[in-house]
């Protein structure tokens, strides 16, 4: 009794997100939405009325399909076409320096496809020929190098699952509920298989200095855009990658070769690698063209803030996958840290209230996404659904209230607070925030 009054005037309290998202997307979300909401009913009856439907014999199973390799490079089924990366037209001034957002809301396990990986380009895809790519490693080394693409192919290769977040991952929500979409709240984020040679074994191929403690990594695109990375994540798990998901490395995510830093913000995981300098200090004041730094109400900024910390959302029920009728169903979401394994993951359907511990349904590998889910009965009326991750170093995934008293609100970056989704009677799913 206690808990359901907490839970309706939470319900009461919640302030839902902004009528913000262009027209055209929000009218096409909204019909699409509907769609769905038409939910099971709906679905059923025009399922029933179909041919295939037993004792029905649908056509295809009368003739003959097309040959083979019809598609020499396949693609998903044309009935799969709405699971594309989208754009937030308003978010960026143009489409070059921009980003475009992972459909999460579709995806399942814990690979993202190649082919939606969220885009992140300071000046735009560039197009790279690997035959005339060059990466140089240079400055306090005994031996500078130059590599082809073919000679990074004769070093030892390594295969890692990890993710690649946008350290602005999410940072629109960090005033007020903003993004009515999952593909948007978080949607800067993805998880491969990238394939590769550890940084380590190329500069120790080079042979660094022993007082050698910062690189330089720059690409080669027209924002050059390059980081400092500390000597130790060098050394550590940094990854030069020319492969992804079991191929080569796709145009939009760095092709023929990128750095990936392991559970670092996605910045500095530089596409189009071209030149790693070796040096003893950071780059910030002299050449690094990117810096992203995270105000305080202090005025103070926090600077190098590597690591990506524990997080999570709920990717069924969300905005774009309202729930048809009251009854059993799985809920499910994904949990990240960039410290580590996901220890465990609690979900809440009431704001918070009462937590439940979820199962992992996926591998659990470091710095990965994990998929987790669990049972829920709903009984049809409105709740508001929750999802807090645990990682391996005991972290323990914030509130809104206890990140925004460490950070203020008026940050972009490292927004990883527990997200909260209410979840209508009819079914539907809006971006909500709890303080
Ligand atoms: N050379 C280069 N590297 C880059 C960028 C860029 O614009 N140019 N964008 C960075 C940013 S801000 C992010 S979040 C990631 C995104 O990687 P993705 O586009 O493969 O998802 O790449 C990083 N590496
Ligand atoms: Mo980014």
């Amino acid at each position: 009794m206690q808990k359901q009054r907490e839970l309706d005037q939470l319900i009461r309290s919640v302030a839902e997100s902004g009528e913000k998202l262009p027209v055209n997307e929000r009218r096409n979300f909204l019909k699409n939405g509907l769609a769905l909401l038409g939910g099971a009913g709906v679905a059923a009856a025009a399922r029933g009325a179909g041919e295939g439907v037993p004792p029905g014999v649908p056509s295809w199973t009368r003739s003959l399909g097309s040959s083979v390799n019809t598609n020499p490079y396949g693609m998903p089924s044309p009935h799969e076409a709405h699971v594309k990366r989208r754009t937030v037209e308003w978010l960026t001034a143009d489409k070059i320096a921009s980003v475009s957002f992972t459909p999460l809301a579709d995806l399942k396990g814990i690979i993202t496809p190649s082919g939606v990986v969220f885009e992140r380009y300071h000046a735009g895809l560039p197009d790279v020929n690997p035959d005339h790519h060059r990466l140089m490693i240079h400055g306090m080394v005994d031996r500078p190098m130059i590599f082809s693409m073919d000679d990074l192919m004769r070093f030892p290769s390594v295969s890692m699952i990890r993710f690649l977040e946008c350290p602005a991952n999410g940072g629109m929500e960090w005033r007020a509920a903003q993004m009515d979409r999952l593909q948007f709240s978080h949607g800067m984020l993805a998880c491969c298989e990238w394939t590769g040679v550890l940084l380590s074994t190329l500069l120790q191929e080079c042979g660094v200095h022993k007082d050698a403690s910062w690189i330089l990594a720059e690409g080669s695109d027209g924002s050059h855009m390059s980081r400092s990375i500390p000597m130790e994540k060098a050394m550590d798990d940094a990854l030069i990658v020319y492969a992804q998901n079991g191929e080569m490395l796709r145009p939009e995510q760095g092709y023929p070769v990128r750095l990936i830093n392991p559970g670092w913000e996605g910045n500095t995981c530089v596409k189009w690698l071209r030149r790693l300098e070796v040096g003893d200090q950071p780059w910030y004041h002299r050449e690094e063209t990117s810096k992203y730094t995270d105000l305080l109400p202090s005025g103070k900024a926090r600077e190098f803030t590597f690591v990506q910390e524990a997080n999570s959302v709920l990717t069924n029920p969300c905005p774009e996958k309202p729930l048809g009728k009251p009854g059993k169903l799985w809920v499910e979401g994904l949990a990240w840290s960039g410290r580590g394994r996901i220890k465990h993951v609690d979900v809440s359907f009431d704001g918070g209230v009462t937590w439940r511990e979820a199962r992992f349904t996926s591998v659990v590998e470091p710095r990965a996404l994990t998929r987790f889910g669990i049972e829920w009965d709903w009984n049809g009326n409105p709740a508001l659904l929750q999802s807090r991750a645990v990682d391996e170093t005991g972290y323990v995934q914030p509130t809104y209230r206890q990140l925004r008293d460490a950070r203020g609100s008026s940050s972009i970056y490292h927004k990883n607070a527990i997200h909260t989704w209410k979840l209508n009677s009819d079914g539907s799913v809006v971006n909500v925030q709890i303080s």
